[in-house]
């Protein structure tokens, strides 16, 4: 059955010319692309996709990143979409993600990973909600 999730492309990711690998990868695996935009993150929208790390010390820098450039929207959708996903893009901090995960082979950061994927089926459909139907 299939399922959705969200991948958001992150301004390093964007600015360093991965989106096109990115897609490539996604693609490759057989997932499909059903919608895609391309925008500056507002903070407000910023600090509620991250309420859940208020609080936390890298918070604000994790804000202003976020909000530094264009990032790229992805609605992927595939069977077990959120769960490939996760699995493809690799762990958070960048420097522990494995070979072969987008994280893994493009990245040396923990706050600028290059990419968000939805961790649970449920957080997808918040996600998706609020970045491809409030939004615009
Ligand atoms: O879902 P994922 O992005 O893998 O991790 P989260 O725990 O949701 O954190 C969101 C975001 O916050 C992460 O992609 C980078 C940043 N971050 C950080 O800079 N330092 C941490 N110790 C944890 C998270
Ligand atoms: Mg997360």
């Amino acid at each position: 059955m299939n399922e959705q999730t969200l991948v958001i492309i992150k301004p390093d990711g964007v600015a360093r010319r991965l989106t096109g690998r990115i897609i490539q990868r996604l693609e490759d695996k057989g997932l499909t692309i059903t919608d895609i935009k391309m925008t500056t993150m507002t903070a407000e929208l910023a600090k509620e996709h991250y309420q859940h790390l208020q609080g936390r010390p890298f918070f604000d820098e994790l804000i202003a990143f976020m909000t530094s450039g264009p990032v790229v929207y992805l609605i992927i959708e595939g069977p077990q979409a959120v769960a490939v996903v996760r699995r493809m893009i690799g762990a958070t901090n960048s420097l522990e993600a494995e070979p072969g995960t987008i994280r893994g082979d493009f990245g040396l950061s923990g706050t600028q990973n290059i990419i968000h994927a939805s961790d649970t089926p449920e957080n997808a459909r918040l996600e998706l909600l609020r970045f491809f139907t409030q939004s615009d």
